[in-house]
Formats: C-alpha cells, sequence, structure tokens
C-alpha cells in the first residue's frame, strides 16, 4: 500500500466539540479511501494539565497553552478551531496568514462583519478551509441533497424547520464560562439564533438555494442569570427562542424556529419541504430514516414511505457496516472529515466553507435585526 502523506493537525479547544473533531479525524482514514493521514500533532488549551489529559486520550502528540505558539509551528498544516465563538475570528484570521488550511467550528463568525474578514483571510492566503455544519452529512441528508438536484421535487413551495432543545429552563442555571458561555452574548454572539438555527439555515441554504429575507421574533425568557465568572447576577442577553418566516430566491416560503424552552426536547432538529411533484420530511431524532411522498406513484398505493437509509448505494453508507445497520451522530463529523480530505487529495474545495459559512451568518444577522426592528429584512447579497 502507498504511504500516505500525513496532514499535521493542530486542535484548539477540547470541549464537545474538540471531541466529535477528534474522533472524526481519527477514523475518517480507517472508513474512507483518503490520500491524506491525519496525525493528531497538537491540543491547545489555557489548562495544561486538562489539555495533556485530553492529548492523551485521543493520541495528540504534543500540548500548547497559547494558540499563537501552535500557530507558529512548522509542524502542523492544518488549525481546527473547536474552541468558544468569540475565538473563531482571531484564531482562524492568523492561522489563515501563517499559510494554514483552517477548519472551524459554526456559527462561523458572531458577527458577519468577523465572517467577512475570515472569509478574507483564508482567500488572501488561498487557504484549503471548512465550517463544521456536520448534519449536511447525515446520510438521509445527503440523500435529500441528491433527490432534490435531480429535480424530482419540481417546484418548491414550502420548507420548514425546526430546532427544539430544553436546557435552559431553569431559572437557577447560571451563565457563561465552561460548558455555559452559549448563555453570554459576549462570548457566543446570540442565543439561538447563531448556535441552533445557525444548522437550520446552513441545511436550508444548501437544500433549497439563498434566503432573500426574513421576518422574526426572539424571546429572552429568563431575563437574569448568575454569571459564573463574575459571581454577579447579570442581565441575559442572548435570544432564548428565535422564529422566522422567510422567502428564498426560488420563490419559496418558510417557516424556521429555534428553542432551548420545549419541555421535553432534547435536539429535535427538522426539516419537511414540499414541491410540486414531491416532499420530504427528516429529524434528527430518527436520523438514518427519510420521509419521502411522491405524487407521481400509483394513486391507490400514493402515500409517504420511510426509507431505512442504510443501505450500501446510499451517500456514505458502503464504507461503514453491511446494508440495514444504522450509524449516528458521531458519524456525521467523520463524513465531515473525510469529504474535506478527499477534496484535499483532488485538490478542490470542500463544503460547507468559510464563504458557506458567512452566507449563513448573513441571514442570522437579519433574523437578529428583524426582531428589533418589527420589520422584514432583506439578506445582504454575498
Ligand atoms: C447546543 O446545545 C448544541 O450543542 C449546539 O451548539 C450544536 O451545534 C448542536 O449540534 C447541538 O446542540
Amino acid at each position: 500500500m502507498a504511504v500516505k502523506k500525513e496532514l499535521n493537525i493542530g486542535i484548539v479547544g477540547y470541549g464537545f466539540m474538540g471531541r466529535t473533531h477528534s474522533n472524526a479525524f481519527l477514523q475518517a482514514p480507517r472508513f474512507f479511501p483518503l490520500a491524506y493521514r491525519p496525525v493528531l500533532k497538537s491540543v491547545c488549551a489555557r489548562n495544561a494539565d486538562r489539555a495533556r489529559g485530553f492529548a492523551e486520550n485521543w493520541g495528540y502528540e504534543s500540548i500548547e497553552t497559547d494558540w499563537k505558539a501552535l500557530i507558529d509551528r512548522k509542524d502542523i498544516d492544518l488549525i481546527d478551531i473547536a474552541s468558544p465563538n468569540d475565538t473563531h475570528a482571531e484564531i482562524a484570521i492568523a492561522a489563515a496568514k501563517a499559510g494554514k488550511m483552517v477548519l472551524c467550528e459554526k456559527p462561523l463568525g458572531r458577527t458577519v462583519d468577523e465572517a467577512r474578514a475570515m472569509v478574507d483571510a483564508v482567500g488572501s492566503a488561498g487557504v484549503p478551509n471548512l465550517v463544521w455544519y456536520n448534519y449536511r452529512r447525515v446520510p438521509a441528508m445527503t440523500l435529500l441533497k441528491q433527490l432534490l438536484d435531480e429535480g424530482r421535487f419540481g417546484r418548491i413551495f414550502h420548507y420548514r424547520s425546526q430546532f427544539l432543545q430544553d436546557w435552559t429552563i431553569s431559572q437557577d442555571l447560571p451563565q457563561g464560562g465552561e460548558g455555559l458561555w452559549r448563555l453570554d452574548s459576549a462570548i457566543a454572539g446570540s442565543g439561538v439564533t447563531g448556535d441552533l438555527l445557525a444548522h437550520n439555515i446552513d441545511m436550508a441554504q444548501w437544500l433549497n438555494g439563498p434566503i432573500v429575507e426574513v421576518t422574526a421574533v426572539t424571546e429572552t425568557f429568563i431575563k437574569e442569570r448568575k454569571h459564573n465568572l463574575t459571581g454577579r447576577v447579570e442581565p441575559v442577553r442572548i435570544d432564548d427562542a428565535s422564529a422566522f418566516l422567510c422567502r428564498f430566491a426560488n420563490g419559496s416560503l418558510a417557516v424556521f424556529e429555534a428553542t432551548r424552552y420545549a419541555r421535553g426536547h432534547k435536539a429535535l432538529f427538522t426539516v419537511e419541504i414540499n414541491g410540486e411533484k414531491a416532499s420530504a420530511s427528516w429529524d434528527l431524532h430518527d436520523l438514518h430514516r427519510l420521509n419521502y411522498f411522491d405524487h407521481r406513484d400509483e394513486g391507490q398505493l400514493r402515500g409517504w414511505k420511510s426509507v431505512h437509509v442504510t443501505d450500501g448505494d446510499h451517500p456514505y453508507m458502503k464504507h461503514w457496516w453491511v446494508p440495514g445497520l444504522q450509524i449516528g451522530y458521531e458519524h456525521t463529523f467523520i463524513h465531515q472529515a473525510a469529504d474535506f480530505i478527499l477534496a484535499l487529495g483532488e485538490g478542490r474545495a470542500a463544503a460547507p466553507t468559510f464563504r458557506d459559512g458567512l452566507a449563513t451568518d448573513r441571514v442570522t444577522e437579519a433574523v437578529l435585526k428583524s426582531a428589533k426592528t418589527g420589520q422584514w429584512e432583506k439578506v445582504a447579497a454575498a
């Protein structure tokens, strides 16, 4: 077997996403024929002891406690940003300037200005880049994209999508600090709009094209929470719930909703699309099933099919077990890493690129603006 070229990775952050990405880099070359072999060179985090523990667990060769030192290292090809949102722009821009490939957790920036600067940086440096919008890589969603691209749905009339959680309902939950920075607007940028709706929007624009205008409402149900870093009770500035109506460039209408206050729902990401000839629906709790209705089916037998997307001819599935055996959440990241490395080997860009991430941030910014102005807001053109 030919010796594979090494792809030397330096990751920033060791939280939830640090784990999903590390697992993806380890597994991708074991299941996909990749021209490069990811090498876990270094993990960077401020707490050296914890970074060391993470490095031991995942097999990183070394640790750094300053991301600038990580970027300065000549033995690292790719910087993977898995740290909180307030760090994305600064690290990505510096990494690109140093000529590193840059992978970044979603959302790309806290604002459109940050995201645009990141797009400019990777553009001027000419370095490969990617945003980890992992749910595109659920096989059922990739199948849906293929069915749409084949024109099976005809003209699209409707798109609807939700992301429902319930983990912030308690008034006693503090904001800020590890694990809870998503509640701190200075770090996160926004609440569910940037954290959850960003997934719905990335998926929607990938499947159904650009969103052109939005009208939104947001709400912060719990107005004050103790801040973990200051110890004081402070105003909550994130949106706890966010919903919007929009128009797509293709003329279809859509309804989106995300909340962390839907008691009983942990991570219910849903998608439905209705076209002239066909409809489809999907949800993350049953992620291997694509529900499909085709109006061209014979009348008496016409009905919704629940396709178990686990066969060898379904996207990604021939690389896994045997037909009928399903895969899960972690595999979406493995597919993302594999697609990036495959594209690298072929000298092309893998989506979603930073430019795609900026397109999502433009919509989330329009949503937050509309919620303030009470007006329809246009999404700035790319
Ligand atoms: C929030 O709870 C969260 O972890 C998001 O940050 C992720 O992006 C989403 O995939 C699951 O929910």
